[in-house]
């Protein structure tokens, strides 16, 4: 068996990733008009600006742009936590980045499962935003035991997915036939249950407690409840889903629109009632959304403290969290503010605020073995002989993520956590350390930097 060659794991991810799409699109329709409606835009996009479709050729996201997604799920124990951290090792994904969203009234913490090597992620940028349920945060005793008790009996994976990453761990991989029914299997964890495992009752006390607790304890599995596709320009999606028949959340989450995108920026419509049957009675239970992103360039620890900062100064100056009511002054406050950040990629590289892949260029190449040719990188820039592009922001923002979050639970029960942050429960539940964001853009950038001065020697 271990003589049959083995199918990268990247490409597991890639066919994984196709699956889950085709799988949450026969499930929720609104999905593939979503997915349409992003399409559509992002060919628009791409015709009438020249300049951009460039860049994203040279950077390989335009390639990857049509298969470019992010799902997210919840779990409830340590013991799931960390065997998800081996499922998706088979697929190439580790855990990146650590996010409490338990400050904004959400009681769980998280990270992002994605690949980390910029050619990994130009085979398949798939990432799964991970949440792990804080139970101790549940007040009253006996319902967290019984939310316990509900968690420990389920099991949810297939014993063949278990079986699976048994193989893959102890022979390095899987073989063609086996990546195949490991995404078969693998698939099966995340699909939409419309059974639950409790009563009405005790759906309703969970619920009362927090609806996330709820979609967590309540069911069979780790339902996928968003699956986001990545477009080039998240206002013209916005204004266009009305009339696609799907009502955005008021605000755009994340940076202002500029003419340089940093980090992420992001909006959903709210999630669908569906119907549940719980073990004595009929009733509905809602966790499905629909989401869009649309990506900027990585920014460096300065450059993201000057974020943090003007967000947390338009939002101290709007009083309130942002809502239909706010909307528009929240706009108008957050294009102020981002004034300070500057719109321009010389400049975010000058004041080394935000990460870039170095190319060497036409001119630089035709310039190889000549005396008299620049040597340092600054000068290679001056001379035209290296370009620069944006370095494409990977991960996820705590404050955009909650908002998420709060859209899709009604933004009304808003509940205070005085818990700490808990990195360190959360490594000890994955199994694993998380891995830090920025030294993979740091990485990243470096490599690009090696590849230029050995193009250019
Ligand atoms: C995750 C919400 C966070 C994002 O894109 O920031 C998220 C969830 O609702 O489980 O997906
Ligand atoms: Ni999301």
């Amino acid at each position: 068996m271990s003589s049959t060659a083995h199918v990268s794991p990247d490409d597991i991810r890639k066919g994984f990733s196709r699956a889950m799409s085709d799988m949450y699109r026969d499930e929720v329709p609104l999905y593939g008009a979503l997915l349409e409606l992003v399409a559509e835009t992002n060919r628009h996009v791409l015709d009438s600006d020249p300049g951009l479709a460039q860049q994203l050729q040279r950077t390989g996201e335009r390639q990857r742009l049509d298969m470019e997604r992010h799902g997210a799920i919840r779990v409830g124990t340590a013991a799931e936590l960390a065997t998800l951290r081996r499922l998706f090792a088979v697929m190439g994904m580790q855990p990146v980045g650590y996010y409490d969203l338990t400050p904004a009234g959400v009681p769980v913490h998280s990270t992002a499962f994605r690949a980390v090597h910029e050619s990994a992620l130009q085979t398949s940028p798939f990432r799964v935003f991970t949440s792990l349920l804080r139970l101790e945060l549940i007040e009253n005793p006996e319902l967290r035991a019984f939310a316990e008790t509900a968690l420990a009996k389920r099991s949810i994976f297939t014993p063949r997915a278990l079986a699976l990453i048994e193989h893959a761990e102890q022979h390095g991989g899987l073989d063609a036939a086996q990546a195949d029914e490991f995404i078969r299997q693998a698939l099966e964890t995340f699909r939409w249950h419309h059974t639950a495992t409790v009563t009405g009752a005790q759906y309703r006390q969970l619920s009362d407690q927090h609806r996330l607790i709820a979609d967590v304890v309540a069911f069979k599995g780790p339902h996928i409840n968003h699956l986001t596709p990545r477009t080039l320009d998240i206002d013209q999606v916005q204004a266009a889903m009305p009339g696609k028949g799907i009502t955005p959340k008021a605000v755009i989450e994340g940076p202002p629109r500029r003419r340089c995108p940093i980090l992420l920026r992001q909006t959903s419509f709210k999630a669908l009632d569906e119907p549940i049957a719980f073990t004595d009675a009929h009733g509905s239970h809602s966790a499905r959304f629909g989401e869009i992103e649309q990506r900027g360039v990585a920014l460096t620890p300065k450059g993201r403290a000057l974020y943090d900062q003007l967000l947390n100064a338009a939002r101290d100056e709007l009083g309130a969290f942002p809502n239909e009511a706010n909307a528009g002054r929240y706009t108008q406050l957050m294009a102020q503010h981002f004034q300070a950040f500057p719109d321009e990629h010389g400049q975010m590289r000058e004041q080394g605020l935000a990460y870039f892949r170095y190319f060497a260029t036409g001119q630089g190449l035709a310039a190889r073995g000549q005396a008299d040719r620049p040597r340092t990188l600054e000068a290679l820039l001056r001379a035209g002989h290296v370009a620069i592009e944006p370095l494409v922001y990977e991960d996820f923002l705590p404050v955009s993520a909650a908002g998420i979050f709060q859209s899709n639970l009604g933004d009304t029960a808003q509940s205070h956590y005085a818990a700490n942050s808990n990195r360190a429960e959360f490594e000890q539940a994955l199994g694993c350390t998380t891995i830090d964001e920025l030294q993979l853009y740091a990485q990243t950038q470096q490599r690009s930097i090696d590849a230029c001065t050995q193009a250019l020697l």
